[in-house]
């Protein structure tokens, strides 16, 4: 913890509401908000807080969501409680909750929760445009499904969206390059229509022996936005559809050579990073095999491009993991490296002991949960590569 001063002139900023943390979706949900104490806890116990501005950001209002959703929807969900709603009424349905899922529960402190999150990451981007930050950091945002009238998978408010309106104020070209093992199909159908904002998502995509869809469906590498010659968007969207068990070498290999493509492309002027923490092996959903350290170069190549940089959470459901990795990623930002052990004053140590492998260290190794055999093979990575690079030559220079 000592000799990680904060090197002149560069900032790292935590953007963070303790209160989210104290919502739940329900005890059988996988989303769970207490992930954000655990990681909270280890920057804690590391000391990280010492090289970062730390800020605790006030709940989003209703007129700044309003900026990306419909105040109808809104409406909806700053009124909605356990108590009050009706899973008969058609705008329950309409507005994406119920159905068979049952994803996007509606539950006590809802309207809460979303304004928390929104409001971190628009504070996040807001320093971000006042040269405060070079990089803002806030992990409990990342909700890529949301759409301007309805909730989708854990998602009800797209705060990524609205942190992007923000930047859009002053940048001309925001690019948004996402890791989560889901695609990112909210933010990229919010931009559809405009070439200031290029979505980038990873994700795994395909159909499991029953022949359903891995959510949401969507992301296969011919979606590349509309290709209307007429709409200024055409080309603006690359997907990077992937199979089971993706392993280090691999995913860092196709990171490297798709996002560095597209920078260099592209040109942006800053660039939002969604680090959904499901894309790691032994994931509750995920279907990806990779290490903290394979999910952390992602960070550490963006962050290479020296430009503003917004971080934010996202999926991730094996809560000991999601808390490892955003610690390690908040420690690539600012430069600092982390030892395995974790610190012995680490509240709730509990969480991380007792694992068949990894227990009291930061790094396990979660490659050996050997959970999904690795079905991506490397001639069809490279036929991907070549695809991909392809596709950017739709979006007009
Ligand atoms: O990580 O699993 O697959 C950002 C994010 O990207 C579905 N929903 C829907 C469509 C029909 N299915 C339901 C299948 C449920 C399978 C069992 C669950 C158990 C309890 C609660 C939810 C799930 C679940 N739901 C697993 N996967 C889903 C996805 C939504 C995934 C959202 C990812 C969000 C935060
Ligand atoms: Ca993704
Ligand atoms: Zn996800």
């Amino acid at each position: 913890e000592y000799g990680m001063e904060k090197p002149q002139g560069y900032n790292v900023s935590f953007h963070y509401n303790p209160h989210v943390e104290y919502h739940h979706f329900g005890s059988s949900h996988p989303m769970k908000p207490w992930r954000l104490t655990l990681t909270k806890q280890l920057v804690l116990a590391y000391g990280l807080e010492y090289t970062m501005d730390l800020y605790e950001p006030r709940p989003a209002s209703f007129d700044e969501l309003a900026i990306f959703h419909d105040r109808e929807y809104l409406t909806f969900l700053s009124n909605v409680t356990p108590l009050n709603m009706d899973p008969d009424d058609q705008s329950y349905l309409s507005f994406g909750f119920g159905g068979e899922s049952n994803d996007c529960p509606v539950f006590d402190g809802l309207w809460n929760y979303v304004s928390l999150y929104s409001g971190a990451s628009m504070h996040a981007a807001h320093n971000l445009i006042n040269h405060q930050s070079n990089i803002a950091i806030n992990w409990s945002g990342g909700l890529h499904h949301a759409k301007k009238n309805q909730a989708s998978g854990f998602c009800y408010v797209n705060d990524i969206v609205l942190a992007i309106q923000h930047l859009l104020t002053v940048n001309q070209r925001v690019l948004y390059i996402d890791i989560d093992v889901h695609h990112g199909d909210g933010v990229e159908q919010a931009f559809e229509s405009t070439d200031r904002v290029f979505t980038l998502s990873y994700h795994k995509y395909g159909y499991d022996k029953n022949g359903y869809p891995f959510f949401p469906g969507t992301g296969n590498i011919t979606e590349m936005g509309p290709t209307d010659p007429s709409n200024r968007g055409k080309g603006h969207s690359l997907n990077i559809p992937l199979e089971d068990g993706i392993d280090d070498e691999q995913y860092k290999w196709l990171f490297k050579t798709i996002t560095g493509a597209v920078v260099d492309k592209y040109q942006p002027n800053s660039i939002v990073l969604q680090c959904g923490a499901d894309s790691l092996g032994g994931d509750r959903l995920g279907k990806f095999n990779l290490n903290i350290k394979a999910h952390g170069f992602c960070v550490e190549t963006v962050k290479n491009y020296e430009k503003p940089l917004l971080l934010i959470g996202g999926g991730g459901y094996t809560p000991r993991n999601v808390a490892r990795t955003w610690c390690h990623e908040t420690a690539v930002c600012v430069g600092a490296e982390l030892h395995n052990n974790l610190p012995t004053h680490l509240p709730y140590i509990q969480a991380f002991q007792g694992e068949e492998n990894g227990g009291g260290i930061l790094y396990p190794d979660l490659h050996n949960t050997k959970r999904h055999d690795n079905v991506n093979s490397q001639a069809k990575l490279q036929k991907l590569v070549t695809h991909a690079l392809e596709n950017l030559r739709y979006m007009e220079g």
